[in-house]
């Protein structure tokens, strides 16, 4: 172990009150330089347990890091995963309230509704889409506790992969009537187009970016359950917005996902 007991709960605290008192602050592994993918993920899980404790509910998971725009971007080489608790969801009547937030970038994604438990290591892209009710456009929005956005893999992993909020649009389908790796999308802030991107982003399909967070889980004993919801990866680079903003990201077949920040 590269820390110490006791300091896991201390960085705990350390990127919750970073969250709560809406601070930027530097990174852990300036001062723990030697921890590991695993530590992160305890960390990450000590993280949300804390934040069952004050009473938010796990709803599903993340993906983060599945596309080369996203990998590039953060200068990173592996996907990564984090959980989505109830006090994440925003909608789309409700504006997003800037000042609960530090500096929010907005991402388009595809959601994924889980209609039965899901775990194992040999999980196939074809297993998650037998066992998905309903795909969904969504816009995550993600909100670093790291100084600038910059971390490494770890970094981001503790910090339950800078989930901040995020938004699902109302149309609802089944994959089976979707070609989702083809599935083409753009997002534009203000009305104007800022990125554009396909399904097939997410490391070549959607479906394969959740099978493979599925094996990762499995290999600590967990998995997806019925009812969650799982957001497959960013399609494109992230966008910065602020007050005023309305961000809107408009996917073939499955329609558009907007909100606006106030
Ligand atoms: C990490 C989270 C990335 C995605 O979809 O790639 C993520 C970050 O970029 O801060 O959610
Ligand atoms: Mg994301």
């Amino acid at each position: 172990m590269a820390i110490t007991q006791g300091a896991d709960l201390e960085i705990v605290e350390y990127l919750l009150s970073a969250e709560k008192e809406r601070r930027e602050v530097t990174k852990i592994t300036d001062k723990y330089p030697n921890l590991t993918f695993e530590e992160a993920y305890i960390l990450q899980e000590k993280l949300i347990q804390q934040k069952e404790q004050e009473g938010a509910r796990r709803i599903g998971l993340k993906l983060g890091l599945t596309s080369k725009a996203k990998q590039e971007m953060m200068g990173v080489h592996e996907a990564i995963y984090g959980y989505l608790t109830d006090d994440m969801l925003a909608f789309e009547w409700a504006p997003l309230e800037f000042n609960q937030l530090i500096h929010p970038k907005a991402e388009p994604e595809i959601a994924f509704f889980i209609g039965e438990d899901l775990q194992g290591t040999n999980v196939t892209a074809a297993d998650v889409l037998s066992v998905t009710q309903y795909v969904a456009p969504a816009l995550e929005i993600i909100d670093s506790r790291y100084l600038d956005f910059k971390f490494t893999l770890v970094d981001v992993i503790a910090d339950n992969c800078s989930s901040a909020r995020f938004v699902i649009g109302d149309k609802w389908i089944s994959p089976a009537n979707l070609n989702l790796a083809e599935l083409g999308m753009f997002m534009s802030k203000n009305g104007e187009v800022a990125t554009v991107g396909a399904g097939a982003a997410v490391l070549g399909h959607p479906a394969t970016s959740v099978a493979w967070a599925v094996n990762k889980m499995g290999e600590i004993g967990k998995g997806l359950r019925k009812g969650d919801i799982v957001l497959s990866g960013a399609i494109s680079e992230a966008i910065a917005f602020q007050p005023g903003d309305s961000i809107l990201a408009q996917f073939a077949e499955l329609g558009s996902v907007s909100f606006t920040c106030k």
